[in-house]
This record gives C-alpha cells, sequence and structure tokens, in this order.
C-alpha cells in the first residue's frame, strides 16, 4: 500500500431554499460523494465537506413568501436538506451552515486581512432603488432583461441564460421581483469594492500553475474571465441577513449597519468554517486542511461544481485567498459538471417537471439514482433524465448484470454447496480468464477514478460485473456438478469472490444493496478494502468453508406502467 494521501473533498454548498432537484444532486454532491467513498476504501484520509449556502436574497425571498423570519426559513431548510442528504447516503465528515458564527467570523477576518493589503476599498455606487418596496435591490431581489443575450428573466447577479454575471444596474426594464414594482430608481448607495485587478497577474499565474489538473471547461471559463481582465467588484449588499460588515475592532461598520457581505464573498469560506466546525465535533486538525503554514501542502484538494460555479471558484474564491496574504491552501484538482436536463428542459416545481431529491427517495431507494446518475454523469455535455434511460439502467444494469449474478451464484451455493463456500477443486481455464479480465479491468477503475471520469469508471464497473457473467457461462458449474462435484466447486467459489469484488467496486455508486452482498458474503468490515490489480488471490480470498447467506432481491425491475405513472406524475417526454 502506497503511503495513504490526505484528501481534502468540497461539492459546492447547496442554496439553502428547497429541496435541491437530481440535477443539483448529479452535479456536484453525488460524485464528491463517490469520490470520497473511493478513496476511503483505497485507505486514504479523506475529509469530505459540505453545508448549506444560506445567505443572499434566495433565503430572504423564500422568506418574505412564507412570511416567517429568515433564520427559522433557514433552520427549517438546513433540517429538510440534511435529511435529504442522509436518504442519498451522502457520506459528508461535516455538513454545516454558512450562517453558522464560525462563518460570520471568519469572513470577517478575511474581509480585514484583504483591507489590511489595501484590495478592499469603500466606494459609492448605483444600486437599484425600488420606491414602492423602499428598499434597495440587490442581486436576485430584481430582475429584467439582460444586456447580453436579452433574456428576459435575468436575475440581478447572473443571467440564467447565458450565464453572464451581471451588476443588477445593467438590467434593461428591471422591476422588482419582491412587488413586480417598475417604480425603480438607480440611487447612491456605499458599498465595498474588493479591487480583483490587483490580483490579476497573481491569479492568472495561480490559474497556469493548478489549471494543469482541471478540465479544460475550468481553465477556459478562468481564462475567459482573466482574458477580459479582473474588475472590482461589490462585496457588500443591502440586505440584513447575511454577515455583518465589521470594523477591524467587530463593531458595526460605519454607514454599513445595514449592509451584509455579498453572499458569494462568504459562502466558499463556508467550504474553511465547516471544516473548523468539524474539527471542533471530532477532535480533529482543521489546519492540517487549509493553511500551508501547518501542512496542508501535503493535503489534495479536490473541488465538485456546477460549470457556473466554477468562475466563483477559480478567480473570487482564489483572490480572498491570495489576497490575504496568509498562507491558505487553494484548490488542487476541480472537477465541473454541466447539468442534468428533464428531458433536455430545466427542472421546475412549478411546471411539474423533475423529481427532487425528496420525490425520487419516495419512489425508489437512493441506490437506483445514484447509479443513474452517475452513470450518466454531465461530464462532457449537458445529460438529459429519461425516464427511459432511468429504467433500462435500473432493469439491465443493476438487475440483470449485478443482481442476476449474486442471486444466481449465492443460491446455487445455498441448494447445493450447504451455504458454505466450497473447498474442493483445482483452478483452470475459466478462473484464469477471469483473474486477467479482473486485473486489467479493475487497473482500467482506478485510472478513470484517479481521472474523476465517473461515466467511465461506471461503465467500467458494469463491465467488470458482466465479465463475471462471461465466467459463469465459461465455468459452468451447474452443468459440471451433474459429473465433476470438485469442478463445480472452483466455479462456485470463485462466483462468490467474485460477488464479494463485485460489491466492494460498487460500494462507492450503490453502497446500500452493496453492503446488503458483503453482508451475505460474511465479509468482515475491515476486509471492505478497494481490490488491487495486482492481488492475484481475489477468487480465493474469502475463507474456504465460510457460511454464506443468500441476499434477497437486490433490485426491483422498473416496469412499464411505472414509467408511464411517473411520466404523469412528473413530467416526461420531448420539453
Ligand atoms: N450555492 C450553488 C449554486 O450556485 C451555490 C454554490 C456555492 S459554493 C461556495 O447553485
Ligand atoms: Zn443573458
Amino acid at each position: 500500500m502506497t503511503q495513504p494521501r490526505r484528501i481534502l473533498i468540497t461539492s459546492a454548498l447547496p442554496y439553502i431554499n428547497g429541496v435541491k432537484h437530481l440535477g443539483n444532486l448529479a452535479g456536484s454532491m453525488l460524485p464528491a460523494d463517490v469520490y470520497a467513498r473511493v478513496m476511503r476504501l483505497k485507505g486514504h484520509d479523506v475529509t469530505y465537506i459540505c453545508a448549506t449556502d444560506e445567505h443572499g436574497t434566495p433565503a430572504e425571498l423564500a422568506a418574505q413568501a412564507q412570511q416567517i423570519p429568515v433564520q427559522a426559513y433557514c433552520d427549517a431548510q438546513f433540517e429538510i436538506q440534511r435529511a435529504a442528504g442522509e436518504g442519498f447516503h451522502l457520506s459528508f465528515d461535516w455538513f454545516g451552515r454558512s450562517s453558522r458564527p464560525a462563518n460570520h467570523a471568519l469572513t470577517q477576518h478575511f474581509a480585514q486581512a484583504l483591507e489590511k493589503r489595501g484590495l478592499i476599498e469603500a466606494r459609492i455606487s448605483k444600486q437599484v432603488y425600488s420606491v414602492d418596496d423602499g428598499r434597495f435591490l440587490p442581486d436576485r431581489y430584481v430582475e429584467g432583461t439582460c444586456p447580453n443575450c436579452g433574456f428576459e428573466k435575468a436575475r440581478g447577479d447572473q443571467c440564467d441564460n447565458c450565464g453572464t454575471l451581471l451588476d443588477p444596474v445593467e438590467l434593461i426594464n428591471p422591476y422588482s421581483a419582491v412587488s413586480g414594482s417598475r417604480n425603480i430608481e438607480i440611487r447612491d448607495t456605499e458599498h465595498l469594492y474588493l479591487l480583483q485587478a490587483k490580483m490579476q497577474d497573481e491569479i492568472r499565474a495561480w490559474v497556469n500553475r493548478k489549471g494543469a489538473n482541471w478540465p479544460q471547461l475550468a481553465v477556459s471559463i478562468a481564462n475567459k474571465w482573466l482574458d477580459e481582465g479582473l474588475i472590482a467588484r461589490s462585496i457588500t449588499r443591502d440586505l440584513s441577513w447575511g454577515v455583518k460588515v465589521t470594523s477591524a475592532d467587530g463593531s458595526p461598520r460605519p454607514g454599513f449597519e445595514d449592509k451584509v457581505f455579498y453572499v458569494w464573498f462568504d459562502a466558499p469560506i463556508g467550504y474553511i468554517s465547516a471544516t473548523q466546525e468539524w474539527a471542533e465535533a471530532n477532535g480533529k486538525d482543521w489546519e492540517i486542511l487549509w493553511r500551508t503554514d501547518k501542512g496542508a501542502d501535503e493535503t489534495e484538494y479536490v473541488q465538485f461544481m456546477g460549470k457556473d460555479n466554477v468562475a466563483f471558484h477559480t478567480v473570487s474564491f482564489p483572490v480572498t485567498l491570495l489576497g490575504s496574504g496568509e498562507p491558505w491552501k487553494t484548490v488542487d484538482k476541480l472537477k465541473a459538471f454541466n447539468w442534468v436536463t428533464w428531458y433536455g428542459g430545466k427542472f421546475s416545481t412549478s411546471n411539474k417537471r423533475g423529481v427532487f431529491m425528496d420525490q425520487a427517495l419516495d419512489l425508489l431507494p437512493a441506490d437506483y439514482w445514484r447509479w443513474y446518475l452517475t452513470a450518466n454523469a454531465p461530464e462532457g455535455s449537458d445529460a438529459a433524465f429519461t425516464w427511459e434511460g432511468f429504467q433500462s439502467a435500473v432493469n439491465s444494469d443493476l438487475a440483470n448484470v449485478l443482481g442476476n449474478f449474486v442471486n444466481r451464484i449465492t443460491k446455487y451455493c445455498a441448494s447445493k454447496f450447504d451455504s458454505k463456500v466450497p473447498e474442493a477443486g483445482e483452478t483452470g481455464e475459466a478462473e484464469a480468464w477471469m483473474a486477467n479480465e479482473l486485473a486489467t479491468r479493475l487497473k482500467t477503475l482506478d485510472e478513470h477514478y484517479e481521472a474523476m471520469e465517473f461515466r467511465k469508471a461506471a461503465a467500467e464497473t458494469r463491465a467488470i460485473w458482466a465479465a463475471g457473467n462471461e465466467y459463469l457461462t465459461k465455468a459452468e458449474p451447474w452443468v459440471k456438478y451433474k459429473s465433476d462435484v470438485d469442478g463445480a466447486a472452483v466455479g462456485v467459489r470463485a462466483g462468490l469472490n467474485l460477488a464479494a469484488v463485485f460489491a466492494i467496486i460498487a460500494l462507492p455508486i450503490i453502497p446500500e444493496a452493496a453492503t446488503k452482498v458483503l453482508d451475505a458474503l460474511g465479509i468482515p468490515l475491515e476486509n471492505r478494502r478497494w481490490p488491487s490489480w495486482q492481488d492475484s488471490g481475489l477468487l480465493d480470498a474469502i475463507p474456504r468453508g465460510a457460511p454464506i447467506n443468500p441476499p434477497e432481491v437486490l433490485f426491483q425491475k422498473i416496469e412499464d406502467t411505472q414509467v408511464a405513472e411517473w411520466t404523469e406524475q412528473f413530467g416526461g417526454g420531448k420539453a
């Protein structure tokens, strides 16, 4: 075993408002969880951190709509999101909240450090003001026509249609997202600006150095921002819910008593503050993960996110970290995903299009969704969820290839070998073929996971399961049994060992079913480690004579009638 690696993993913090749809899950938290599980099975020291992203207009607007205090709204939503993550077996080491004191303190610390280094200055700016609402309208409080693409429902901070980051005053025909009022004025207001341009060269050098480990999509987005020239970005807002703007002594900064830091300034800092909470709660050292003066240079930091978050992670957040002048760890590897669409269109609660995390678990166990969303991860391009594709992946990959293999071999062992791993018989040609298949394919699987290529990793996992079925056809223990019981014993023994290998490599994606198989085979927890492709003993690793207990059927096939029912309930067919 090579020296265990120390790996810090973060996935983009889900906004607090509302249960996330399958696209949010597939585009950050799920692949991050799969990767964390693989690395833990390989014996590495993994810390997987996430949290809810609670500040900014989404929370305020949603709380207003429910006419409850924002804090109470976020408390309730956090529980919902935490439960949804648990339901999907997302194995966070910590699932925190950006609204907790640790994040307030750290955000204020960074603002002070940046200002000390001349990277923050107060400026009077023009802000959209709603006379009827009696308030400034930052970010998502204002909508209007995108100046870049003409989309008429662009949000004040970003146009959903073309992805352009906007300043609310740029919107054409703006209107209040709260009241719909178009009685809008542009008024002066004072805000703090992060002078990103001063960091242009340092960020460019950082992107060139670290970008070697990023997918091209991430590098090109970062370079696009850099080529356009980094601009000063306002990092405070006329909002009440968020991190208060303080002076060096911690008192409210004069003139900013009614303002808070912009959500995208505090949210990425949430990765660090959530790690601090995890460390405090578990007696762990957070600095070895986040401070390069305390060993974090040896930490591998991997970020998972959707493509619209790349700019914030490859430019804005590094400006905060590097601009502080303090020895903060920055991302080493970055995995950005495209979108999961619903039959090519957007998920939408209001238009009853798409399945959300809580609804999904009412229909089928997490494994079914985890498998389909990983095997169809939106890596090279957007990926459309379709009920037909989902049904095919479940019925073929899970039920027929894996489920059928496990069922056949464990049931046969129970009926003919007294539910014990057979002891007799010598391996032959079929076992040699399978051992070679395993060695080759496990090596390929390792390469896909190291490269964070999840579609390919799922495809290779399936191919290994399929090779097992091919092996049983070659070994044909049920035929041999009639004339050569020992020959049949070899096939059953190898088949049971294959079931254990298939379950271990399935653990990261379908943990529930894989655990059932490993329990059925009596594999002790300490032996549930990632199989080495160099290990020639994989077909004879379970102690001979050990008892096994056939699991119940692992996966129920999805019937056409269910597809029809779900299509009716959640939408389907062409967008
Ligand atoms: N809350 C996710 C989004 O843009 C955003 C990520 C923050 S990561 C610090 O949907
Ligand atoms: Zn646009």
